[in-house]
């Protein structure tokens, strides 16, 4: 791994409703790690910090960040507001609810209004992950060695697949 996620110039922001969403977007923070990717995370809500947001996203393309990793769940209108405030591409990231197991985080975030495009992943830990190997294909796009990093992700994953032992009937 050449690239260090951690001391560099973050160019994908991770952004979560509360602390309690954490445990689940942790995943994609731990994903952009793993490839070498720099990162920031912080908690950033739509409606207990609503301005906060709004200075977050505004400021967003001049700081340098080109993709944005929106999580929240419930009434989960983070990633939706961040587009509205933002040109960058913004990743929808539904956390998993106590109510409704995600779906009402779900249907908040996919269903936007044309004109204003949120990328929305699979509910939880799955959507966490898949959020940033999509920030990762999309900064790959012009960065040839995050590009190879990713190839080698991928090729490790098949491989671990491939090498698993044949599924066997219990006794
Ligand atoms: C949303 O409300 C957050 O994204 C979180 O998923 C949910 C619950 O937040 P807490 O009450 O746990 O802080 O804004």
């Amino acid at each position: 791994m050449t690239a260090n996620s951690k001391t560099e110039a973050p160019l994908v922001g991770v952004i979560m409703g509360s602390r309690s969403d954490w445990d689940t977007m942790s995943h994609a923070v731990r994903t952009l790690e793993a490839l070498g990717v720099p990162y920031e995370a912080r908690v950033v809500s739509a409606h207990r910090t609503p301005d906060l947001l709004f200075d977050y996203a505004e400021a967003a393309v001049g700081r340098g960040l080109q993709v944005i990793i929106a999580g929240a769940g419930g009434a989960a209108h983070l990633p939706g507001m961040c587009a509205a405030k933002t040109r960058l591409p913004v990743l929808g990231v539904p956390v998993q609810s106590k109510a409704f197991n995600g779906l009402d985080s779900l249907l908040s975030i996919v269903q936007m209004p044309a004109g204003i495009p949120v990328g929305t992943l699979a509910v939880g830990v799955a959507g966490a992950t898949n959020a940033a190997l999509l920030a990762a294909s999309m900064l790959a796009t012009r960065d040839p060695a995050l590009a190879e990093r990713l190839e080698a992700y991928r090729s490790a994953q098949t491989s671990k697949v491939l090498d698993d032992a044949p599924l066997t009937l219990p006794p």
